[in-house]
C-alpha cells in the first residue's frame, strides 16, 4: 500500500488538525528540551527530514508463499510444509488434499503484513527527554508532552504530569512495579515477532537505536534471513518494541512500559512488513522453547485465511503459560479481524486514539478483547479530534542506522505493543499465583486485563473489555512470590 493511500493520507491530515489543540503542549515542550536536552542527545538521534515515501509502508502485494503447502496427516503432532512441483497450483492442491481423509487440514502458506497505517514520515518535533538527573524526578521530561499515550487521563497536578483521555497511565504502572521490587517489569522476557529489532550495531550499516541498551534484549533469531542476527530492516518492529521497552530514565528519546524486561527478538516479517505463516509458527515455537513469558505479534493474515500451524503454535504457547497478544487489523488492509488475533487464547488487541475513541481503522469482531492506543484519526462519533500518532524512537525510513522519532506509526501494531507491555508487567506485579497450571496462569492475566480495562461505552465488538489501563491492571492484590 502506498502512502499517498486513503488511509495515509487521513492520518495525515487527522495529525495537522490534531496539533492545533497541543501548540501550548509543544510550546513547553521546546522550551523543556531547551532545559533538559543536551544539543549532542539531539545529534544522536539523527533527527532529519525523510522522503515522502516511508519505507514502513505496507507492501501490496498479498496472498501466500509459492509452491509450498502446510499440511498435517493424521497421528501427526503438528503440520509441515510440503514443497509442490512446479506447475501444479498452491490452492488446487489444498483442495485435493483435503478431500483425502487421512489429512487434517491443507493450507496455501498465508501471507501476513504488519499492522501499521502508513502515514507522512516526518515528525517536525524534537524528541522528549525523560528526567536523567535525580533533581528532576518531580518534574515531568519532555516525554511527557509526545507520549500521550502513557498518561494518566487526569494527569497528575501535583506532579506537573499533563494528562491525556486516552493515555493508559503507565505513569502510576511503573510506580506500582517500583512498589513490586520489579522496576519496568524486571525479570520478565517479551518476544517480539516482527520485522526483527535495531538491538545491537553490526558493521558499518547496522546501528543499535540510541534508546536501547545491549542489557535490554535476550537472543532471539531470524526466520526470514535464517541467521541469529534478527536485525530490523523496516524499523516496524523497532517502533513495537520501543513502546514494549524502550530504555527509559536515561536522558534520551523517550520511555517505554516494561522497560525492565528483556526483549527477544524474532524475525518473521521482512523489510516490507510480509511474513508467511510457516516461519511466524516457528517463530511463535522459537519464542516458547526459550522461555518468553509474553509474545507481541503486530501482524495479520487476510480477512478467513485459516493459518492451523500458526494455530497448533499458539495453542502450545497456551498450554506452556505463553501469554500471546496480537493486533485485530486495521481497516484498508485487512476487512475483518483476522488470525493470529482470532487464534487460540490470543489477546486480540484493537486501536484508540488520543482523545480516547476508537481509531476510525480499527476493526470490529468478537476477536476483539481489549483496546489499546494505536493513535491516529478517530471514529466520526468522537468528541476530540485529537489524532497524533504513537512515538517512539526507530529507524529513519530506508535506514537501518539512522533513527527518529517519526510520526507515521498508527495502527492496531501499535494498539498490541501495549498490552504486550502491561501484561509483563501484570507478570512482574506477582498478582498472577505460580501454582495454577500455566493455561491457568495465561487465563488470569488476560481476565486481569479485561477487568480493569476501562469501558469506552462502545459496543462490545468494537472495545472489548474497553481501553487498556496499566495502572488499574498492575495495582490489584494479592500478590504471590516471584514466578
Ligand atoms: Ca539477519
Ligand atoms: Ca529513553
Amino acid at each position: 500500500m502506498s502512502p499517498g493511500n486513503f488511509r495515509g493520507n487521513a492520518v495525515f491530515v487527522g495529525d495537522r488538525s490534531g496539533r492545533g489543540g497541543f501548540a501550548s503542549h509543544q510550546e513547553t515542550m521546546r522550551r523543556l528540551l531547551r532545559t533538559l536536552l543536551p544539543f549532542s542527545a539531539v545529534a544522536a538521534l539523527a533527527i532529519a527530514a525523510a522522503p515522502a515515501a516511508a519505507a514502513t509502508a505496507v507492501s501490496p502485494a498479498r496472498g501466500f508463499a509459492p509452491r509450498q503447502i502446510l499440511v498435517k496427516f493424521e497421528g501427526e503432532r503438528h503440520g509441515r510444509a510440503l514443497g509442490l512441483a512446479p506447475g501444479v497450483g498452491v490452492r488446487r492442491a489444498a483442495e485435493a488434499l483435503n478431500r483425502n481423509p487421512r489429512v487434517v487440514y491443507a493450507a496455501p502458506n498465508y501471507l501476513a503484513t504488519a499492522s501499521v497505517t502508513p502515514g507522512p514520515p516526518f515528525d517536525p518535533d524534537d524528541s522528549g527527554a525523560l528526567e536523567g538527573a535525580p533533581e528532576a524526578s518531580s518534574v515531568a521530561g519532555g516525554w511527557a508532552f509526545k507520549q500521550w499515550n502513557f498518561l494518566a487521563p487526569e494527569g497528575d497536578v501535583s506532579a506537573g504530569m499533563p494528562g491525556s483521555p486516552g493515555g493508559i497511565d503507565a505513569v502510576d504502572a511503573w510506580r506500582n512495579l517500583m512498589k513490586a521490587g520489579r522496576p519496568g517489569a524486571a525479570g520478565v522476557v517479551v518476544a517480539v515477532l516482527d520485522s526483527g529489532i535495531a538491538y545491537r550495531s553490526r558493521g558499518p550499516s547496522f546501528s543499535r537505536s540510541p534508546d536501547f541498551g545491549p542489557g535490554q534484549f535476550v537472543p532471539g533469531h531470524d526466520f526470514v534471513d535464517r541467521d541469529s542476527l534478527p536485525l530490523d530492516e523496516s524499523g516496524h518492529g523497532t517502533h513495537v518494541a520501543g513502546t514494549i521497552g524502550e530504555k527509559t530514565d536515561n536522558g534520551i528519546g523517550l520511555t517505554g512500559l516494561a522497560y525492565g524486561a528483556k526483549l527477544m527478538p524474532v524475525r518473521v516479517l521482512d523489510r516490507d512488513g510480509i511474513g508467511n505463516a510457516l516461519d511466524i509458527a516457528k517463530g511463535i515455537r522459537f519464542a516458547v522453547a526459550h522461555h518468553a513469558q509474553v509474545i507481541n505479534m503486530s501482524f495479520n493474515f487476510d480477512c478467513g485465511n485459516r493459518v492451523p500451524l500458526v494455530d497448533e503454535a499458539l495453542q502450545d504457547a497456551y498450554e506452556r503459560g505463553v501469554v500471546t497478544v496480537a493486533s485485530v487489523g486495521n481497516l484498508g488492509s485487512e476487512s475483518c479481524v483476522s488470525a493470529p488475533a482470532t487464534g487460540p487464547r490470543v489477546i486480540g488487541v484493537g486501536g484508540t486514539t488520543e482523545g480516547g475513541c476508537l481509531g476510525n481503522y480499527s476493526l470490529a469482531g468478537t476477536g476483539v478483547d481489549i483496546v489499546a492506543p494505536g493513535g491516529g484519526v478517530p471514529q466520526s462519533r468522537c468528541p476530540s479530534v485529537a489524532a497524533r500518532p504513537i512515538y517512539q524512537v526507530t529507524l529513519l525510513p530506508g535506514s537501518t542506522r539512522d533513527f527518529a522519532i517519526p510520526a507515521n506509526y498508527v495502527g492496531t501494531s501499535m494498539a498490541a505493543a501495549h498490552v504486550s507491555g502491561v501484561a509483563a508487567m501484570v507478570l512482574a506485579t506477582g498478582s498472577v499465583n505460580p501454582v495454577l497450571s500455566p493455561a491457568a496462569q495465561v487465563r488470569k492475566v488476560a481476565r486481569l486485563l479485561r477487568q480493569t480495562a476501562r469501558d469506552l461505552g462502545l459496543p462490545r465488538v468494537q472495545q472489548g473489555a474497553g481501553l487498556l489501563d496499566a495502572a488499574a491492571a498492575t495495582s490489584v492484590f494479592p500478590r504471590f512470590s516471584r514466578p
